[in-house]
């Protein structure tokens, strides 16, 4: 039924020149081709560019929408579907964008309204989406509709949480702040506290006030309409507070290795709320009107959970965790993570599945035991191009680049410079990208607003480009042979139910189905060799790190194989 609902609200979109979702290489041609999208919403490639650091292309030493624009024939030489972008909205950068003062306007730094039409349409015509990173669970305090708050504006007093002082002066109650500190700051003009999940320059949105859903609500409808084919939805899990302002209890024995007091409480009270799922019904009801995707952004405890309820039937298109973010990577976790996403999340909603992103440090290195890092590089891509659901490849990733090196005195982000040198923060990911041997790898001719790591010079996209072995030219094999396979991009997947023998020593397996296809995935994650049953030479598909005897294959530590199966 609601297939259906999507296919007329879709083709309506068509006939009113407003369909935004950007995939279909013919409009106009309707029903079939929105069938192939639909069936396309479960298993997208998507391409995060972190816009800073992607291209600069007017020397101020950042990264632009021009320079995007610039460099969509290499996002589309890796078979990608989708293209988020991190936040280009106008800001005041003390997030980095990630701090919106108005949702309707591009930043300057980054470029024009203008260059935003081109880059959507350029895109478009080489058979790609253009998401954006909805940042609405909170916005920059600079935004007028928290000036207008902070003054009472008649209407708008209520549109953040604000609350008075406990009789001593303290806040409401015991929330924190993601980034650090009390998530209560004092505002003088109004003589309340208001409550910040992140940084006190970015003031949470009260969602139970239905003006602002509604406004949130508009603020899309603006996109669609412009043309993009969906957003990223940052912070998904933050958007309700609970309207009692109850303290969280503490997580027991959380004090002894959390970074910081966030990580001392139980967080029921401040995110994770049930009136989550509803509004994103009221989501999914706009986007099916234009045909659009979405991808939600879930984190904290049990986020899985999250991620399943915030696709389930009606809701989003797709969630991803963290789960695969963090540093343990046996084949136990990855196999546990993978098979609950596949056994919980019947669809029509599919998982999104990320190694890296502009949050975390690189997959080549964070998982890579000191190990070269495009050993690390090829097996994750591989990895990817292999899992059930959408998959979601950050910069530099296809170029197997390693965590970068930022010393203190160059570091960016708010949140490393409080808590060095215990956790750096994510400058390590988020440096420029290295295109060729130019100034700064041909990134920008002036100084980067973060240094190129010198780790990154050597793995410019040029000399990977004309290394037929390269580490770009395996990620292009590897996403071309996902596009190819059908059992790949959209079978089932499937695990030996008596493999957890395997999964101890180190060895992920799964097999893909698909009517008439079967393909077997082996990867090796541990620190020996496995030895494994050899599948006849002119059955795989893709391999690295692998030795091969008559009867054997070994893998190598980072080994894998992909191959079609052999009943
Ligand atoms: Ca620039």
């Amino acid at each position: 039924m609601r297939a259906r609902t999507a296919l007329r609200s879709w083709c309506l979109a068509q006939k009113s020149g407003r369909c935004g979702e950007g995939l279909c290489p013919r409009p106009g041609r309707g029903r079939k081709t929105l069938r192939e999208t639909s069936r396309k919403m479960t298993h997208m490639v998507i391409y995060q560019i972190y816009p800073r650091s992607f291209q600069d292309s007017n020397d101020d030493g950042i990264g632009d929408l021009p320079g995007i624009i610039a460099r969509l024939g290499h996002i589309k030489s890796l078979s990608v579907d989708m293209i988020w972008i991190s936040p280009v909205f106008k800001s005041p950068m003390r997030d980095f964008g990630y701090d919106v003062s108005d949702y309707r306007s591009v930043d300057p730094v980054f470029g024009t309204l203008a260059d935003l039409r081109r880059l959507v349409d350029e895109a478009r015509q080489l058979g790609m989406g253009v998401m954006l990173d909805m940042v609405v669970s909170h916005t920059s305090d600079q935004h007028p509709w928290f000036e207008a708050s902070r003054r009472r504006e008649e209407g708008k007093e209520d549109w953040y949480l604000w609350a008075d002082a406990l009789p001593d002066g303290a806040p409401p109650n015991n929330w924190l702040s993601v980034f650090g500190g009390d998530a209560w700051n004092w505002d003088a003009t109004r003589r309340q506290y208001y409550f910040h999940t992140f940084l006190d320059s970015q003031p949470d949105l009260n969602f139970h006030h239905p003006a602002v859903q509604q406004q949130v609500l508009d603020e899309m409808r603006y996109w669609l309409e412009f043309g993009v084919a969906g957003f990223r939805f940052d912070a998904c899990n933050h958007y309700f507070q609970d309207p009692l302002l109850r303290s969280n209890p503490p997580a027991p024995g959380a004090h002894t290795h959390a970074l910081h007091p966030y990580g001392f409480q139980q967080h029921l009270y401040d995110k994770n709320r049930p009136e989550v799922p509803p509004f994103l019904a009221r989501v999914r009801e706009l986007l099916d009107r234009y045909g659009a995707y979405s991808v939600a952004e879930v984190g904290g405890s049990d986020a899985i959970q999250l991620a399943i309820d915030y696709v389930a039937p009606g809701r989003l298109h797709s969630a991803y965790s963290f789960d695969l973010l963090r540093t343990t990577h046996s084949a136990t976790y990855v196999r546990g993570v993978l098979e609950r996403l596949a056994t919980d999340l019947p669809g029509p909603g599919a998982p999104c599945h990320a190694l890296s992103n502009h949050d975390k440090p690189r997959v080549a290195t964070r998982w890579g035991a000191g190990r070269e890092p495009s050993a690390v590089a090829r097996q994750m891509l591989a990895l990817l191009a292999c899992l059930k659901g959408t998959i979601c490849l950050y910069q530099g990733e296809e170029l197997g680049l390693p965590e970068a090196e930022v010393p203190f005195e160059r570091l960016q982000d708010p949140y490393g410079r409080r808590f060095w040198p215990k956790f750096k923060g994510r400058d390590g990911c988020r440096t420029p990208l290295p295109w060729d041997t130019g100034p700064h790898g041909g990134f920008s001719s002036a100084e980067p607003w973060l240094p190129l790591a010198p780790t990154h010079v050597a793995l410019n996209v040029a000399a990977q480009d004309a290394d037929p072995d390269s580490v770009l030219n395996f990620a292009r094999r590897a996403f071309a042979l996902r596009r190819e396979r059908p059992a790949l991009h959209a079978g089932d997947i499937a695990f030996d139910t008596d493999s957890a023998d395997d999964n101890a020593r180190g060895l992920l397996r799964f097999e893909r189905h698909a009517p008439g296809s079967a393909l077997v995935c082996l990867f090796n994650l541990g620190e020996e060799a496995l030895a494994v049953s050899a599948p006849p030479a002119d059955r795989i598909l893709l391999s690295g790190a692998v030795r091969r005897t008559a009867t054997q294959a070994l893998l190598e530590p980072n080994g894998f194989m992909i191959a079609e199966l052999v009943r």
